[in-house]
């Protein structure tokens, strides 16, 4: 079998991947990156397409251009079940042709001395004693297997995690997610029969009836064209998303025309906080394999790409030290969790109170503005849910005297403080993760108990 050195091997080259490989190109270090895909389907997976801009700043990342932008996007509006009360958060967002993008940002790295292999898959890992040091890998293209070693592998697999998969399950970075964390989400993109109106805002649907756990979206890419789908709660036993989006599609998508649909697909969401370890011996995880997703909204784009930038700071930074181990390694925890993963894990909690309300709860509460818009996006952008809103909250119900869930609001907001607290206190040391994980699980254990 032929044999090939690499300084850092990146295993999949969706966004996170591609960010990743973008950050390290040019660095002075030799990489690799590879995909299961033909280079014409790299970025090409269902997708509601949207990200905020605020990521491409942040991170220094290319804005979309020409084929790669479809549709401006000045904000969301977030529609109550009964559709009586519409939010409106204002915010710059791009609505992307993902895989021109995705392809484009591989395409500079490659352009900096990145190699690209499509149609190449990991097969398995390679290990030493308890360090990743490389990856077999099957080419398509040549019909070859190789045996690449490296100093580092970037797992970018996707919700699929099958890389790290493989590895044995003891390991932090083998960690697998409940069911119940996940949304399974199906979209289609169809012309529609008239112009859009405001296809400047993409249009949230929050019903619990017509997506339990999740919501419908229908998110303009363009005048006359629209990406539309829903998300549910996995692990719930709601039955088959097709029935659902069979069921309700005129509801939320009355101007489509059923006979001009240019795509269509589901796949997985993962809706928790990160991984309690990004990091291992040889191994760096990101992007959905990380579980690196917005818990509430399911936007998972710009986190990847945040997560991607964080990898190849931590690996940049373990070159100069020498050290590839967990610890050498730790940085890429710390980062991420700054950048993002705090806020994550409290969107978290926030989410699991989210999906138990009734629709009635929502219609209220959104009606009587238990929360407000600004609290909203404060939460969304933060992770910090004000107690004055729910103390407010509470009086306006207890006056009402409308017993219901929403009563537990400033429980939440106590418990997203709480969580974000622990991640702000995130080990600054493997030797620490194994307490910090059984004081997060325990909090998470505990919320459950309080809201159920
Ligand atoms: P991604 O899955 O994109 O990439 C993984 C890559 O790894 C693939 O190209 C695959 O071929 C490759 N691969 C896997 N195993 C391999 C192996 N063993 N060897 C080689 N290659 C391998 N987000 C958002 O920001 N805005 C939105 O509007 C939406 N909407 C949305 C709708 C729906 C229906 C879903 C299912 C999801 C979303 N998301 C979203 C989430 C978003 O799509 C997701 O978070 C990111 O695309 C994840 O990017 P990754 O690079 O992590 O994985
Ligand atoms: C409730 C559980 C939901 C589970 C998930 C469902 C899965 C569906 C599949 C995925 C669809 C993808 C949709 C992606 C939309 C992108 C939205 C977006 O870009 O949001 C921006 C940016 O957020 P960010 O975190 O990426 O970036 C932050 C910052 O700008 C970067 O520096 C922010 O806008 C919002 O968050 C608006 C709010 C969206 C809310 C989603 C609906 C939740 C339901 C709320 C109900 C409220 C009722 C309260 C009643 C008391």
């Amino acid at each position: 079998m032929k044999e090939l050195k690499y300084d850092v091997l990146i295993i999949g080259g969706g966004f996170a991947g591609a960010s990743t490989a973008f950050h390290l190109a040019g660095r002075g270090l030799k990489v690799l990156l590879i995909d299961s895909k033909p280079w014409n389907r790299i970025g090409d997976k269902p997708c509601g397409d949207a990200v905020s801009k605020a990521h491409f700043d942040r991170l220094g990342m290319p804005y979309p251009k020409g084929e790669e932008l479809e549709n401006k996007i000045s904000g969301i509006k977030l529609y109550s079940p009964d559709m009586e009360t519409v939010w409106t958060v204002n915010g710059e967002g791009f609505e992307l042709n993902a895989p021109a993008y995705n392809q484009r940002i591989l395409r500079e790295a490659e352009s900096k001395g990145v190699e690209i292999w499509d149609q190449t898959t990991a097969v398995k890992p390679i290990l030493d004693h308890d360090q990743v040091v490389g990856a077999v890998l099957n080419n398509r293209r040549t019909n070859e297997e190789v045996t690449v070693y490296t100093k580092v592998v970037v797992e970018a697999t996707g919700y699929s995690r099958s890389f790290r998969s493989k590895l044995p399950p003891v390991l932090p970075v083998a960690e697998d997610l409940d069911e119940r964390d996940t949304d399974i989400a199906y979209r289609e993109v169809l012309l529609t029969r008239d112009d859009i109106e405001d296809s400047d805002y993409l249009r949230i649907y929050v019903t619990q009836k017509a997506s339990p756990g999740g919501y419908w979206w229908y998110f303009p890419k363009g005048k006359n064209k629209v990406n539309v789908g829903l998300g549910i709660q996995g692990g719930m036993n709601y039955g088959s998303i097709h029935e659902y989006y069979k069921k309700y599609l005129d509801a939320y998508a009355p101007d489509v025309d059923k006979s001009k649909l240019l795509v269509k697909g589901g796949a997985l969401v993962p809706t928790r906080r990160p991984l309690y370890s990004m990091v291992w011996n040889g191994i760096i995880v990101v992007g959905d394999s990380a579980y690196t997703v917005n818990p509430v909204h399911g936007g998972g784009k710009g986190s990847a790409m945040i997560s991607g930038y964080c990898a190849a700071k931590a690996i940049l930074s373990a070159y100069e030290t020498g050290d590839f181990s967990t610890n050498g390694l730790w940085n890429m925890n710390i980062c991420y969790i700054n950048e993002y993963g705090a806020k994550q894990a409290s969107l978290d909690i926030f989410r699991r109170f989210l999906q138990k309300l009734s629709d009635e709860d929502i219609d209220y509460g959104m009606k009587k503005k238990v929360i407000k818009e600004e609290d909203l996006l404060e939460a969304s952008e933060k992770g910090d849910l004000h107690l004055s809103a729910a103390e407010k909250a509470m009086r306006v119900i207890s006056g009402l005297g409308r017993p219901s869930l929403l009563f537990k609001l400033k429980t939440v907001a106590e418990y997203m403080k709480r969580i974000k607290q622990l991640y702000q206190n995130y080990p600054q040391s493997p030797s620490m993760l194994k307490q910090w994980k059984e004081s997060v699980d325990r909090t998470i254990l505990e919320f459950n108990n309080a809201i159920s």
